[in-house]
């Protein structure tokens, strides 16, 4: 049997990707990593320049078919808050028994206004959230794995179930959360794009940069 090359039906005319980040493949999802108020300006862990990602993601959001949104999800005395250990101040370190943690100021407690997203993200009615950080006793930046990088959080399932092999991320903060999203997602197969414009960082400690090689080493693309 001849291919028939003269069927152009199906081909994607030339110019109807507008924006460089819009990807209609339906095995791609757009994976909005921890956009809370507690993050951005005037909240209790504010990440510098954090605002700025808002129309960089709404737009990203506007142009994807399939958008999975995180949230930072802390119950009340969380391990990872500095006021949880005595004399020790948020951005400083302690050791615990999970391993070497930093304190952060309180921060996205549960069902709390500092845990809502950003008033001005446009979550679409019914979108999909996962939430993490929930156990008292241990952080979690990672949207599939608890800290033991085995128990599930919810993003690994929802993505099989929607037949995702792909994932573009964008969100709060570079370093944390979308640096453990990326590299958990990359362990499990997917194929990862960060987008730079999109995400700020906290850099503590020289976090950021070790961000970005840590991802490159992963394979993850940043555009
Ligand atoms: C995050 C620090 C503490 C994040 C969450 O979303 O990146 N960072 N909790
Ligand atoms: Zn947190």
């Amino acid at each position: 049997m001849t291919k028939d090359t003269t069927d152009t039906t199906k081909a994607t005319p030339a110019g109807t990707h507008s924006q460089a980040f819009v990807e209609l493949e339906p095995n791609t999802a757009l994976v909005i990593v921890d956009v809370q108020a507690d993050f951005c300006s005037g909240g209790a862990l504010a990440v510098p320049d954090a605002d700025a990602v808002i129309p960089v993601v709404n737009e990203l959001i506007a142009g994807y078919g399939l958008v999975f949104f995180t949230q930072d999800w802390h119950p009340q005395g969380h391990v990872s808050f500095a006021s949880r250990h005595p004399g020790k101040v948020p951005f400083g370190r302690v050791s615990l028994p999970c391993g070497e943690q930093i304190l952060w100021p309180d921060h996205c407690v549960a069902a709390t206004p500092g845990a809502e997203f950003h008033s001005q993200l446009r979550v679409p009615p019914d979108a999909p959230i996962v939430r993490k950080g929930s156990n008292p006793d241990q952080d979690s930046y990672s949207a599939f794995f608890e800290h033991d990088r085995k128990t599930p959080v919810g993003l690994d399932a929802l993505l099989r179930e929607a037949g995702v092999r792909e994932i573009v991320l964008a969100g709060l903060a570079t370093d944390f959360c979308v640096l453990n999203t990326a590299l958990d997602a990359r362990r499990l197969g997917y194929d990862v794009t960060v987008v730079e414009a999109g995400c700020r960082g906290i850099d503590t400690h020289g976090s950021l940069a070790a961000a970005w090689a840590q991802m490159s080493r992963a394979g993850v693309r940043r555009v």
